[in-house]
């Protein structure tokens, strides 16, 4: 529905056009005036809390006006647009970030001051957006601050989930989880109640005639459930740019509740009814790297794809073109496997109620989609059930038969005979009960398939999609290495760096081109720099042992080498080496003579990360992590060379201060299991230095940086299949101060050995899958060369300074700009016009 003003009466509309605050008075009367109508409060009851709220919603104001400038602007340049698809966005906070965005800290602080609050203490009042698990929902995040910064016109799609990642609370040393419900009061959202989407499940297929005589497919039949649009502004960096993520909530279709129902006394059904719609978008999937086919799950891909394709789908069918002119206007990214579904969704439009034939339309889906590939992990790879299918999205399931035997054909006219690729490569896996294979929907669905590193993007090729390679041709595979929001990472966790890096490059411009980074090598003997350098570093350790005061009473000394991995709990990423080098090293020092120990460097190792509530094995390391933290840090003869500690809750708010203050960090996968990593580069970025295998991005750092300003350890990918064979079928002999570690913690001396049997015999009996004993030697080597290094303070600065102005590569902008060329075919849009309206470009 047109729903435009008509033109005599939009005089009026431009006159009193409404523009944001520009100054800090402005800012006052926009806070008081929010408190005293919008919160219904005054300045008799105005916590931080309600000022928080205030803020953010003046902010809020803002945002909205230049957000609907930029759609104003998108809509009249008609060029074209990429969506990115992601189930997760791990946002973190807002406030911040969009007072630094806009370029209005400064305004905030000083009205917030003279209405009485310190701005830190505002910004700590906001819960995290924590809509994600790990580094796939981070990555969803930094990419939107990139496309905003760098103007392009892009919308996230995603899921409005009403309760986020749990929160961790570590209780007895064990992992709790409570559940995260985010969405009390959140300023930073519009519904959109006229925005909504009917989506379909269960029914059944039958085939009808339609005017012209052909056969077309009619789904009908099952439940609906409607999809409500929320939408969040994602401001741009030093840009008026204000882009859009659209999160989909589920709702039941009839309303509130069925009155039908309700008014035949079915009252208990009908509110049942309205509880199994909004379950949909209830709750995100706790799991990193690992995919359980729950039912749930497929109906929250569904629901989400279904609702953002009609969205993409109705603003391409206002442009009145042709559809073939489609993938001109639209680019679809998948974030992983999870939005696969939008493939056949986009096909069924065309074919079924758009009423293109199959090749068309198949070639129009085929050029829109690009596939962003995170793992390699088999676990992690998504399969579901053809008879969940059937049930769930009939239709669907004959589409991707349909997909899959012209694909198939054609395997067949290219490699005659060979029956055993046409099975391994076949979307349908013919297994009891027989698979939907995802990933190979993707690819065969997608004009380009991606992985996030270099090491990763070869690995996909040789490995897990090696045949579609020999099928496809090498050039649909490419790799994009991962980047990192620098505005976030660097400007706002690490104020004091910015501006020092700021006073050497000459202005903030790194932020937008961070490869002025450089420019600071220059500086690299000033003497004076250096030692402002320093002391940023030392000022962020005391902030985050006055945090691991406070949140485990543990006390530390800032001056100890500070020693970091806080990323997911996983086996492949091997927290298990991490703590079990620390016992060796506890042992190591019990066993020294007082003399002897006060030649050992000071080191607090800091752990952080939540388990996958089901993910057993992670829940026993983050157990032994807190009972060796119990040990060694009551212990007298240690005092202050070694603590351990296990920060609970470990989300995006708490890495902005732990970030900044790492001496060294963990990136310490096996060999070609950890695709790329994120943290990696945001701890380097933060001055830190890493001790790392390998693996993913640490690779493309490594070769940035250089190889004397990384500790690199362990075996390569390359070897890790041999030295699995070999567990299974050599006699497997594990390291001697490793066996002796096992030997400590079976004598009972970090608590009920039992606890810890399954964490012993993974690498002792049951073939040492990820290689904990082959990579033990030279990883506790390669700490002593760590402790060697510190000593060292001055060497240590030059290192850490070298390492910062060389990552100017890893910027996510760098990234975003890789895919608009390489995968997405768009442009950014000028902002400059005369009436900001973009109408005169
Ligand atoms: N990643 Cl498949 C996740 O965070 N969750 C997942 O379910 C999958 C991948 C990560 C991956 O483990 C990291 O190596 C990457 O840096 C990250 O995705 C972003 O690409």
């Amino acid at each position: 529905v047109e729903a435009s003003i008509p033109e005599p009466q939009r005089e009026a509309w431009t006159k009193h056009q409404v523009s944001g605050f520009k100054d800090k008075d402005e800012f006052e009367s926009e806070v008081v005036r929010h408190v005293e109508t919008t919160l219904a409060r005054s300045m008799f009851n105005c916590d931080e809390s309600a000022a928080y709220s205030a803020a953010s919603l003046a902010f809020r104001d803002r945002l909205i006006l230049e957000w609907n400038r930029t759609q104003q602007r998108q809509t009249f340049a008609d060029s074209k647009r990429v969506y990115y698809l992601s189930l997760e966005f791990l946002m973190g906070r807002a406030l911040d970030n969009a007072m630094l965005n806009i370029g209005l800290k400064d305004v905030a602080k000083s009205g917030l001051s003279e209405l009485g609050f310190r701005i830190e203490d505002i910004i700590e009042q906001e819960h995290d957006a924590a809509l994600g698990n790990g580094g796939l929902g981070r990555l969803a995040a930094c990419f939107l601050d990139s496309l905003a910064s760098l103007n392009y016109p892009a919308w996230g799609y995603g899921l409005r989930y009403r309760y986020g990642i749990f929160k961790q609370e570590i209780i007895d040393g064990y992992q709790v989880e409570v559940p995260d419900y985010w969405l009390d009061f959140n300023p930073w959202e519009f519904p959109r109640h006229d925005v909504t989407v009917d989506i379909q499940f269960y029914g059944y297929v039958h085939k009808v005639q339609d005017e012209s005589g052909r056969f077309v497919s009619r789904w009908e039949g099952g439940e609906t459930v409607k999809a409500v649009a929320y939408d969040v502004p994602i401001p741009g960096y030093d840009t008026p740019s204000t882009n859009n993520l659209r999160l989909w909530s589920s709702k039941a279709a009839s309303g509130e509740f069925d009155f039908q129902k309700f008014n035949n006394g079915e009252y208990e059904s009908s509110v049942a009814d309205q509880q199994r719609a909004e379950t949909i978008s209830a709750v995100l999937y706790p799991n990193d790297n690992l995919e359980r086919g729950k039912e749930l799950r497929l109906k929250q891909q569904y629901f989400w794809v279904a609702a953002s394709l009609y969205d993409i789908v109705r603003r391409f069918k206002k442009s009145k073109r042709a559809w073939r002119e489609f993938p001109d206007q639209v680019a679809i990214q998948l974030n992983d496997t999870h939005p696969t579904l939008a493939i056949v969704e986009l096909q069924r439009i065309l074919v079924d109620l758009e009423g293109l034939e199959w090749d068309e339309a198949w070639n129009i889906v085929t050029a829109t989609f690009g596939y962003t590939n995170h793992t390699v992990l088999p676990e992690a790879l998504e399969k579901w059930p053809v008879g969940l299918f059937q049930h769930l999205l009939p239709r669907h399931l004959q589409i991707i038969y349909d997909i899959n035997l012209f694909f198939l054909q054609s395997v067949e006219r290219k490699f005659p005979g060979d029956r055993d690729l046409l099975r391994r490569v076949s979307i349908i896996e013919e297994s009891q009960p027989k698979m939907v294979r995802m990933a190979f929907l993707a690819i065969v669905g997608s004009h380009k398939v991606n992985g996030v590193a270099e090491l990763h993007s070869d690995l996909i090729k040789t490995t897990i999609f090696k045949d579609f390679v020999n099928i496809f041709g090498v050039d649909k595979f490419t790799n994009v290495t991962n980047g990192i929001t620098p505005r976030r990472w660097l400007h706002q966790a690490n104020p004091r760096l910015s501006a020092l890096i700021k006073s050497k490059v000459g202005s903030l411009d790194f932020l937008k081109d961070l490869t002025l980074l450089n420019k600071i090598e220059l500086s690299i003997n000033d003497k004076e720099f250096r030692r402002e350098w320093a002391d940023i570093k030392y000022s962020n350790k005391v902030r985050l042992a006055k945090h691991i005061k406070e949140s485990t009473g543990v006390s530390v000394d800032p001056s100890a080498l500070f020693d970091v991995q806080v990323k997911r709990i996983h086996e492949y990423k091997r927290q298990q080496l991490n703590i079990f080098g620390v016992i060796h090293r506890y042992l190591t020092l019990k066993a020294q003579s007082p003399e002897e120990r006060k030649k050992a460097q000071p080191r607090v190792t800091i752990f952080g990360g939540k388990a996958a509530p089901g993910y057993w094995m992670a829940k026993q390391i983050i157990h032994l992590i807190n009972t060796v933290g119990n040990v060694v840090n009551n212990d007298k003869d240690i005092g202050d060379l070694l603590k351990v500690v296990f920060l609970e809750d470990y989300n995006v708010s708490k890495a902005e201060i732990i970030t900044p203050a790492s001496d060294i960090s963990e990136h310490i996968s096996t060999a070609g299991t950890e695709a790329s990593g994120t943290s990696n580069m945001k701890f380097v970025l933060n001055g830190g230095l890493i001790i790392g295998t390998c693996d993913g991005a640490n690779i493309e750092i490594t070769r940035e940086i250089g190889e004397n300003n990384i500790f690199l350890f362990g075996n390569l990918a390359e070897d890790v299949e041999d030295l699995r064979h070999s567990h299974t079928y050599g006699n497997h002999q594990i390291d001697p101060d490793l066996a002796k570690v096992f030997e400590e913690i079976e004598k009972g001396t970090f608590g009920n050995p039992h606890d810890f049997a399954s964490l012993i015999s993974a690498v002792r009996d049951h073939g040492d899958y990820y290689l904990v004993s082959d990579d033990f030697r030279s990883y506790i080597e390669t700490h002593a060369l760590v402790d060697e290094a510190y000593k060292n303070q001055e060497e240590w600065i030059t290192k850490s300074i070298t390492s910062v102005a060389r990552m100017g590569f890893f910027s996510s902008d760098r990234c975003i700009n890789e895919y608009a060329e390489g995968i997405w075919n768009i442009e950014p849009l000028k902002t400059q016009t005369k009436d900001g309206t973009g109408k005169d470009e």
